[in-house]
C-alpha cells in the first residue's frame, strides 16, 4: 500500500484537543499514517484554573523514538510541536539537518491557559529554535505572538508588522512561513499571511468566534504536513487546510470550564 507516512515530535495534550492527539488525528482524516516521537507530557490542573504542567521525556528516549521511526520505517514529511528544553531543540535540529524531506517547524510557545493568556511557556528556547530549527523548515507556521518572538519584534499589530516579521523569519533560513493572523481585518475574515521569501500571499476565510478552539494551531500544522506528503505545494496545503480549519472551528465543543477543541472530523477526506 503506498499510503504516505508522516512523523510528528511534538507533546502530548493529555486533555485529548492539542499536542500529537491533533495531529495524529489530522493526520487520519487527511488519509496520511501517523506516527509520534513524544517530547512531553502536558496536564492540566482542574483545581487551579486548568494551569499547565510539562513533562519533558529524556533526550535518549526521544532519540530512540526518532530512530524507531526516521530509520526503522521512513518518512514522506515530519512536523515538529512542543519542544520544551533547549537540550531537546539542539537534540532535533541535528536530525533535521540530515534529512530530505519536507520539514513543517511549529514554533509552540504557548498554551491558551485561561482568557487567551499569551505567555511563553519557555522564553529560553526561542534562541535555541532559531539556530537549531528554523534553517531546516520547509515551512514555519507561527501565531502572531510566536511570529513577533522569532522576528525579535515587541508585538504585531498590522498587515505591515506581519510582512516585515515574515521577511526576518525567512532570513533565519525559512523557506517558508505562514502566520496565522486571523485578528488583522476587522469584521468576519481570517487572514493568513504565506511568504515564501519573495512574494506574499494571502488566505482568507470566515472568521469563526468560538471560545473552543484549543488545539487549532497544531491541527493547522499537521493538516499542512499532510498535504505536502501526498505532494501538494505549500500554497496548496495552506489553501486547503485554512478552509478545513474554519468547518472544525465551526464544528468545536466544549470540554469543560476551561477547554474544548476544534473537531478533527471536519478534516475528513471528501
Ligand atoms: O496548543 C499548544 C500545545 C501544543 N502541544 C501540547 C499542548 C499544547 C497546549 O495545551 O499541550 C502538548
Amino acid at each position: 500500500m503506498s499510503i504516505k507516512k508522516v512523523l510528528t515530535i511534538a507533546g502530548s495534550d493529555t486533555s485529548g484537543g492539542a499536542g500529537i492527539q491533533a495531529d495524529l488525528k489530522t493526520f487520519q482524516e487527511r488519509g496520511v499514517y501517523g506516527m509520534n516521537a513524544l517530547t512531553v507530557i502536558v496536564t492540566m490542573d482542574p483545581r487551579n484554573r486548568w494551569a499547565h504542567k510539562v513533562f519533558p521525556v529524556e533526550v535518549s528516549v526521544i532519540k530512540e523514538e526518532i530512530d524507531t521511526v526516521i530509520n526503522g520505517i521512513g518518512v514522506d514529511a515530519l512536523k515538529t510541536g512542543m519542544l520544551p528544553t533547549v537540550e531537546i531543540i539542539e537534540y532535533v535540529g541535528s536530525v533535521l539537518k540530515d534529512l530530505k524531506n519536507p520539514i513543517v517547524i511549529d514554533p509552540v510557545m504557548v498554551c491558551k491557559v485561561t482568557s487567551g493568556s499569551t505567555e511563553n511557556l519557555f522564553p529560553e528556547n526561542v534562541e535555541a529554535m532559531k539556530k537549531c530549527l528554523l534553517p531546516y523548515a520547509t515551512v514555519v507556521t507561527p501565531n502572531l505572538f510566536e511570529a513577533a518572538q522569532l522576528a525579535g519584534m515587541e508585538k504585531i499589530d498590522t498587515v505591515e508588522e506581519a510582512k516585515e516579521a515574515a521577511k526576518k523569519i525567512c532570513d533565519l533560513g525559512a523557506k517558508n512561513v505562514v502566520i496565522k493572523g486571523r485578528k488583522f481585518f476587522a469584521g468576519d475574515k481570517s487572514v493568513d499571511i504565506l511568504y515564501d521569501g519573495k512574494d506574499f500571499e494571502f488566505f482568507e476565510s470566515e472568521k469563526i468566534d468560538t471560545e473552543w478552539n484549543h488545539g487549532a494551531g497544531c491541527t493547522f500544522s499537521a493538516s499542512v504536513t499532510a498535504e505536502i506528503a501526498k505532494g501538494s505545494t505549500v500554497s496548496q496545503a495552506v489553501a486547503t487546510t485554512k478552509k478545513l480549519i474554519a468547518e472544525a472551528l465551526k464544528q468545536s465543543f466544549k470540554l469543560n470550564d476551561y477547554t474544548g477543541p476544534l473537531n478533527h472530523k471536519a478534516f475528513a477526506l471528501k
